[in-house]
């Protein structure tokens, strides 16, 4: 059939029910968008790429549809590399789409020109270039399916001037598999461990979110053998947070009954998971993975499987499947060693944790310093970041979709709000990109517009994606809600300071001036300041309300202390030593020329 590629390639995301593409406009690919509104497709106009790819990321989290990518060849595909990587790590099959300089200069160092294919080989899960416009629909449906495979971005890079030909093709067929379920044997070895373990525990991954009934699966298993289940460190989705054997994020910020009943396992089951580092750390002083415990893995990738921590069994395949599978074969009384005993510990143990965690205000200063206590003392009546999330918590919907930053206030955030549901939880993952907060749920909400959906970010990391709200109060675009935790610093950065480098506080502070809520204003938005927990409640129920009701989006500002929790990284920093010393007086005026 006679076609042009650009019909070809928007024929071809027609075909795959690909609906939305975030980007900034440009003419490398304008042959493709000015076809979208003929197809049904929306382009997404954002003010900063970065963003736009976080949008993205956010939009296919939210809704398990994969959505697209563009930018300008050049520095407008540049600004995707962040988000592109951070979806990578957050397992999202995001289109990748990059328009490269044409064939026909490419090499003379010209204009917009860059290496495209090298730029993303780290941060895509498989990546191809069109060589002839004959094989565009060819190579973009093969792209497509990779993403898919690998649950991961995939790239397309088109020489632009491969667009506006006339070619003569048939599209292909989509290409699709089912997912693995597990090896035989395996399954087996996994049920019959199971089966016979006294203390049973399983910690829930991305992949059960990502799994289609992957939840109810482990649900039913975890029922059976009344096991607790914990979640991967940033996946406080993937278990219901009002079921009795919730257990609750590991890692740092976690829920430290889930690091109390996970220390105790004889066997976990570590369901759709690649143990991701930061999901086995010491929390709260717990060195809690239980290192002479039985570990079945399943993951569907199998070059996860072992990566981090020593395993029993490997089980590559899909979390759902594979859930059902060993659920099949346990034995009739798996399960019943110890059961009532192992039940009361489970209960008492997240009792004690929900009692701990309500009486908790304020954070704790190391022996030897006073951060802490000297920043409640400048502002004693401010909201500390603890009560900000209770007051946060009060007002949540319970059916909310909700972002995290990279952060100190968000991080302390990581043991509140829990989910009856997984694609709630969009938090930046193990990339641990600043600026993530916003654009997620702005992608999530076009993903789902008739759920409430509350993005959080600290001050330092919102600034980074501020730029945005200069693009979502066009009216085509839905209305969010947005919460910055305003304490004036880089908090998360400025807590290393205090722990390790003596105060020194070089680059942590941020401009005193700056009102996001009047920024929020300037756009056509609404903004508010709250300064109590009261003030910090209703304007989130109102917030909601609006978004809900009126179309309205709020950005708050939740003014609090300068408090700061636990740092990210106490298990890679350590106190500098002195050794040559360094002096202003050996600072040589620079040549130039
Ligand atoms: C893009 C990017 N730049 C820098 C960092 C390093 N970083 C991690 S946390 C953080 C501070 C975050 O400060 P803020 O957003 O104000 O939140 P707070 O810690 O104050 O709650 C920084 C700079 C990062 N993770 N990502
Ligand atoms: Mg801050």
């Amino acid at each position: 059939m006679k076609m042009t590629t650009e019909e070809a390639f928007v024929k071809v995301l027609q075909r795959h029910g690909i609906e939305h593409v975030f980007g900034i406009i440009g003419s490398a690919f304008m042959p493709i968008s000015d076809i979208f509104p003929a197809a049904g497709i929306t382009f997404w106009d954002c003010a900063h790429e970065g963003s736009g790819g976080m949008m993205a990321d956010g939009y296919t989290r939210a809704s398990g549809k994969m959505a697209m990518m563009i930018a300008q060849n050049g520095p407008g595909i540049t600004n995707f590399v962040t988000a592109v990587k951070t979806a990578y790590w957050n397992h999202s099959p995001l289109l990748l789409v990059t328009p490269q300089a044409a064939n026909k200069t490419i090499g003379q160092g010209g204009f917009q020109e860059v290496e495209q294919m090298a730029l993303f080989k780290d941060m895509v899960a498989y990546q191809e270039e069109v060589r002839d416009p004959s094989r565009i629909a060819e190579v973009l449906t093969r792209v497509i399916a990779q993403a898919k495979r690998h649950s991961a971005p995939a790239q397309i890079n088109v020489p632009r001037d491969l667009f506006t030909q006339v070619i003569d093709i048939e599209l292909p067929p989509i290409l699709s598999f089912e997912r693995a379920g597990g090896g035989a044997e395996a399954i087996a070895q996994a049920a019959a461990l199971l089966s016979k373990a006294k203390f049973p525990v399983i910690l829930n991954g991305a992949g059960v979110v990502l799994s289609p009934g992957g939840i109810e699966a482990s649900k039913a298993l975890a029922e059976t053998l009344d096991a607790p289940v914990c979640c991967g460190y940033q996946h406080n989705d993937a278990f219901p947070g009002t079921h009795p054997l919730f257990a609750g994020p590991l890692g740092y910020n976690g829920n430290k009954a889930g690091m109390q009943l996970i220390a105790k396992a004889d066997v976990v089951l570590a369901l759709g998971t690649r143990l991701n580092p930061f999901s086995t750390l010491p929390g709260y002083g717990i060195d809690y993975w239980p290192k002479q415990a039985a570990i079945i893995q399943v993951d569907m990738n199998p070059n996860r499987i072992g990566l981090t921590k020593a395993i029993s069994v490997g089980i590559v395949g899909d979390a759902a499947k594979v859930a059902k599978a060993i659920h099949a074969q346990l034995a009739p009384n798996a399960g019943d060693t110890d059961r009532a005993a192992r039940k009361a510990t489970i209960a008492q143990t997240k009792s004690a944790w929900a009692q701990e965690l309500t009486s908790m205000d304020h954070e704790q200063d190391d022996p030897g310093t006073t951060w802490n206590e000297r920043a409640r003392k400048a502002k004693p009546d401010w909201m500390s970041p603890r009560k900000a999330w209770r007051a946060i918590t009060a007002a949540l919907p319970r059916n909310a979709i909700i972002s995290s930053d990279i952060g100190n206030n968000c991080a302390i955030g990581n043991a509140y709000p829990t989910f009856d549901e997984g694609r709630k939880y969009l938090a930046p993952g193990l990339f641990g990109p600043c600026g993530y907060g916003l654009p997620s749920v702005v992608g999530a909400k076009i993903a789902c517009p008739n759920v409430p959906v509350v993005g959080f970010s600290g001050d330092g990391a919102f600034g980074i994606a501020v730029t945005e709200l200069t693009a979502i109060g066009r009216k085509e675009w839905p209305a969010i809600t947005m919460i910055v935790f305003r304490n004036y610093q880089w908090g998360a950065e400025k807590r290393n300071s205090t722990l390790w480098y003596d105060d020194n506080f070089v680059g942590t502070e941020l401009d005193e001036q700056v009102s996001y809520a009047g920024i929020a204003k300037a756009c056509g938005l609404q903004g508010v300041q709250a300064f109590t927990m009261d003030e910090l409640t209703k304007a989130l129920a109102k917030a909601i309300d609006d978004q809900m009701k009126h179309g309205k989006t709020t950005l708050i500002e939740a003014m609090i202390n300068q408090e700061l929790g636990e740092p990210f990284r106490r298990d890679a920093m350590k106190k500098p030593v002195k050794v040559a010393g360094i002096d202003k007086a050996d600072m040589k005026p620079q040549v130039v020329g």
